[in-house]
């Protein structure tokens, strides 16, 4: 089968689910920049910093006793593949945002993980019921080349959005581009509008 006739193949399956541009992949394909970045919980930390009222650090055991969901979604990555039904189990990015207080002023977010990489966020576009930070991934935890042991997960929007080995995130006053973004990626990345890139 060609691309074109594996993604009419994947439109009829599909429908309204599969973005345009993108075709489906029954593997889960393992994409960064750079090295895996070796964390071990004892030493793994999220730190909520910036625009925040006072910053916030939890570790690993403080942050697993905050509450859990397990929910399903698809994530569609810019490089055209799109992994239907995942089931991630988590902490709501809503139950870790509590825990700051965000200064009314800011409007964005720049992601940080582990060995550098960054993306940034409208709060609003991270401020999502469905958004979560997830260590689990069908059941099984997640894999170091998948993030563990935690990893954004935001999934109306490309996946280079949901950073992997998170560490942190920065609250800003005014957008400013992460790593991709920095390199033409779309700021956005709505899969259904196609933005790929600027
Ligand atoms: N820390 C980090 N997170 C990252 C990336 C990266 O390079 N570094 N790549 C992004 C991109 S482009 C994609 S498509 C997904 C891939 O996740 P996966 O390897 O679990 O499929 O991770 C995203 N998160
Ligand atoms: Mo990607």
């Amino acid at each position: 089968m060609n691309i074109f006739s594996r993604r009419n193949a994947d439109k009829e399956k599909w429908g309204e689910r599969l973005p345009p541009g993108q075709s489906a992949t029954d593997g889960w394909p393992i994409l960064h920049y750079g090295s895996i970045p070796l964390i071990e919980t004892k030493d793994w930390t999220l730190e909520l910093g910036g625009a925040v009222a006072a910053p916030v650090k939890l570790d690993w055991d403080e942050f697993m006793a905050l509450p859990q969901v397990t929910l399903e979604n698809d994530i569609h990555c810019v490089t055209s593949w799109s992994k239907f039904d995942n089931v991630w189990t988590g902490v709501p990015v809503r139950e870790v945002l509590k825990l700051a207080q965000i200064k009314p002023e800011a409007t964005h977010v720049m992601v940080h993980s582990y060995g550098g990489y960054t993306t940034n966020l409208a709060l609003a576009d991270l401020d999502r019921e469905e958004n979560l930070f997830a260590h689990t991934h069908n059941g099984e935890a997640l894999t170091r080349e998948h993030g563990w042991p935690l990893r954004l997960v935001v999934p109306h929007l490309y996946f280079w959005k949901s950073a992997k080995w998170i560490r942190g995130l920065n609250f800003m006053v005014q957008d400013q581009p992460g790593f991709w973004e920095m390199y033409g990626y779309h700021n956005r990345g709505d899969p259904f509008k196609e933005e790929r890139y600027s």
